[in-house]
């Protein structure tokens, strides 16, 4: 048996060797696609790149500010190349200052440490505060021979040493946080050294988790390399992307941290930043002011955001920000009702009604779906070791086995749990892996387990699982207890409980009782992460194998979260898998890898998927520069991908700001 702790990574050439196509799978069944978007693709430096020009602008309300010497004039608060957004690319061109974007988002905001894991409320607010060291939400509209990786952001370049075991990573020189502090190699050392990489801290990079044992050095200011233990490529660098590339500020961090100051606790440093004390230190185009619990969050712009128009003008063009703090379903009613600006819409749910008033010509948003990128699985803790009692250890291993994975899965009618979730063509079958909607999907490497009641009762009974003592729930083998599994959900999405609900009502007439656990988002953010649960029921966005892995795959010794014991028989192969796609830039060996990533997980039902459907992209007419393109999700979030900063509505549309003439005081 391979211990986490002792795997010896399977070569890649191992890896490499093809799974092969699925010998006795069942096909996945014919899939009808509801993506509408339509968009040209273009080049990489067709969206963005670092320059210089010879004139800079601001915001007009910051010119009595650099006056009154507040502020440094805009030409010393840019760095030496900034991010010049190109015009060619902002369907609406140049934009006018001023105004308020208006979110609604239905999480809220747990703290201003992202360094430590904590969320900021999800829904764009993590990623209007947050500026990571590469991106990848835009590369949705880079044309096919031209996704060679992430784009750069703070990493203005990168190169790797002859043999791939080193990269040299070259920052923007002069950007700085919003309070003016510079911005360099100390940040990522912190970010890396005293994060990433101490376990005691909840990063959202796992330790040991990027790239083959990466160490990093500083070289000067600006340059710093990583050195790994076996070659590298491109792809390992989108792990330095949103959500787990963002460096915080050390600045303001280090006295909280206990390898910095004495007397801390890494309980003291998780919540160094609480989210009733704002403003908050960030590189991101806006910065938290308020926050009324409950209500609202308002952020003004940046005056040190670091990228600008190809006329000089300093972004965003938005003057404040607003996040109302309701649910995830009103952020698309408002939507649709035109007093919010923003929604992905994804909730099926709402989909006939939201899709109605949309069509109409006065409506303020237009809804286009995308591809299906919202797909919905049942994990089991497969760890038995952490396990807090015998019975629970009973049943964490009767998860280990693949004959009851499988039984569950063949137990499930996902027709009807799509149609239970909202009737009509939204929905298809979700097993496990990559959703239909990503590039890596395979159909033909998706081992399908069509609903099969005889099936599941078969391969139950074969596992000696009958219910011994007559009521009706079959009970864990040997003479155990009847299998009851507690699955935790989260009480903020209606999608989550409603499919959990269908999950539980088939399962149960195969003699498994699934009781349904609601939590706030947050306590199950902690959960999730820490792998405190039996079996937890969540909404995934599997499109790349190098965002947030640890969600999903055994990309190191603490990952998946849901597996952190000693390893299943196919999980050696499969982290070796991801190893060898992660260190691959060769497409063609990258797709075969995806590929044998998908028949892996989906004959072994890694994790238990119902369904998953589209998503539309919902902004306000009134905002410009939002490419009737963008999908929901692909690379990352539309609100990454529909790129905030350099959206704009005409001064005479502009909603009211809240705090004019204002920025926020350190
Ligand atoms: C999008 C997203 C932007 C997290 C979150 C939320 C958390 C999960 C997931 C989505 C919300 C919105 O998703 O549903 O449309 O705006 O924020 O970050 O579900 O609970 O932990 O992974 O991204």
């Amino acid at each position: 048996m391979i211990c986490k702790r002792m795997r010896v990574a399977l070569s890649v050439t191992t890896a490499l060797m093809s799974v092969g196509t699925l010998a006795s799978a069942d096909e996945m069944p014919p899939e009808r696609s509801l993506s509408g978007l339509e968009y040209e693709l273009i080049g990489r430096a067709d969206i963005y790149a670092h320059g210089t020009l010879e004139n800079y602008s601001q915001a007009p309300m910051l010119d009595a500010m650099v006056e009154s010497g507040a502020l440094p004039p805009v030409a010393d608060r840019l760095p030496a190349e900034p991010i010049i957004f190109k015009t060619g690319a902002m369907v609406d061109g140049i934009g006018e200052y001023g105004g308020v974007f208006r979110h609604v988002i239905g999480g809220r905001p747990e703290g201003w440490n992202w360094m430590a894991g904590q969320h900021q409320g999800w829904g764009g607010i993590n990623m209007a505060m947050q500026e990571c060291l590469v991106r990848q939400g835009p590369r949705w509209q880079v044309k096919a021979e031209e996704q060679t990786g992430p784009l750069p952001n703070l990493a203005q370049s990168w190169s790797f040493n002859d043999d791939s075991t080193e990269l040299t990573i070259n920052l923007m020189q002069g950007v700085k946080w919003s309070d003016g502090d510079p911005f360099d190699t100390e940040d990522v050392r912190f970010w890396y050294d005293d994060n990433v990489q101490n376990e005691n801290v909840a990063s959202r990079m796992a330790k040991d988790s990027f790239g083959a044992g990466a160490t990093l050095e500083v070289i000067d200011e600006y340059t710093f390399k990583f050195v790994f233990d076996s070659p590298q490529a491109e792809t390992i660098i989108e792990n330095l992307a949103y959500i787990q590339g963002c460096p915080g500020p050390s600045h303001i961090l280090k006295e909280f941290h206990p390898d910095y100051a004495d007397g801390a606790t890494y309980e003291i440093y998780t919540n160094a930043l609480p989210n009733d004390v704002t403003p908050a230190v960030v590189l991101g185009a806006w910065v938290p002011v308020v926050h009324r619990p409950d209500e609202l969050v308002i952020m003004r712009r940046n005056p040190y955001y670091f990228k600008v128009d190809e006329a000089g003008n300093q972004l965003p063009y938005y003057n404040e920000m607003h996040f109302r703090l309701s649910t995830w379903g009103d952020r698309t009613a408002q939507a649709v009702a035109g007093t919010g600006d923003f929604s992905n819409m994804e909730d099926p749910g709402n989909y006939v009604e939201a899709l109605k008033q949309s069509q109409d010509e006065a409506s303020p948003v237009r809804a286009n779906f995308g591809p299906r990128v919202n797909s919905w699985r049942l994990l089991l803790n497969y760890n038995v070791d952490s396990a807090e009692n015998d019975d629970e250890k009973a049943l964490r291993g009767l998860f280990r086995e693949l004959d009851f994975r499988l039984a569950l899965s063949h137990a499930l009618d996902r027709d009807a749990i799509g149609q239970a979730l909202a009737r009509g063509p939204f929905a298809y079958p979700y097993i496990a892996g990559f959703a239909t909607g990503s590039p890596y999907y395979d159909a033909g490497s998706s081992d399908y387990h069509p609903f099969d009641q005889d099936k599941a009762n078969a391969l139950l009974d074969g596992l000696g699982a009958t219910d011994t003592d007559g009521n009706g729930l079959r009970n864990l083998p040997g003479g155990g207890g009847d299998i009851i599994i507690p699955a935790v959900v989260s009480a903020s999405s209606n999608a989550d409980i409603k499919q959990l609900e269908a999950l539980a009502s088939q399962l149960e007439e195969v003699g498994i009782r699934v009781q349904s656990r609601t939590q706030d988002q947050t306590t199950i953010d902690t959960t999730f992460t820490g792998g405190a649960f039996t079996a937890l029921f969540q909404r995934d966005n599997l499109i790349l194998p190098t965002r947030e892995t640890c969600r999903s795959w055994p990309s190191g010794p603490s990952c998946p979260y849901f597996s952190t014991g000693e390893d299943l028989p196919f999980e050696p192969e499969l982290e070796a898998k991801l190893a060898a796609f992660q260190s691959s830039d060769d497409a063609e060996e990258q797709a075969q890898l995806a590929k044998d990533m998908q028949a892996i997980v989906t004959q072994n039902a890694y994790t238990i998927g119902t369904v998953q459907v589209p998503a539309a992209l919902l902004v306000n007419k009134r905002v410009k520069n939002a490419h009737p393109g963008t999908p929901v999700f692909m690379y990352e979030w539309a609100e990454d991908g529909v790129i905030r900063e350099r959206l704009w509505t005409p001064v005479a549309e502009q909603e009211t700001e809240v705090l004019p003439d204002t920025i926020a005081e350190y």
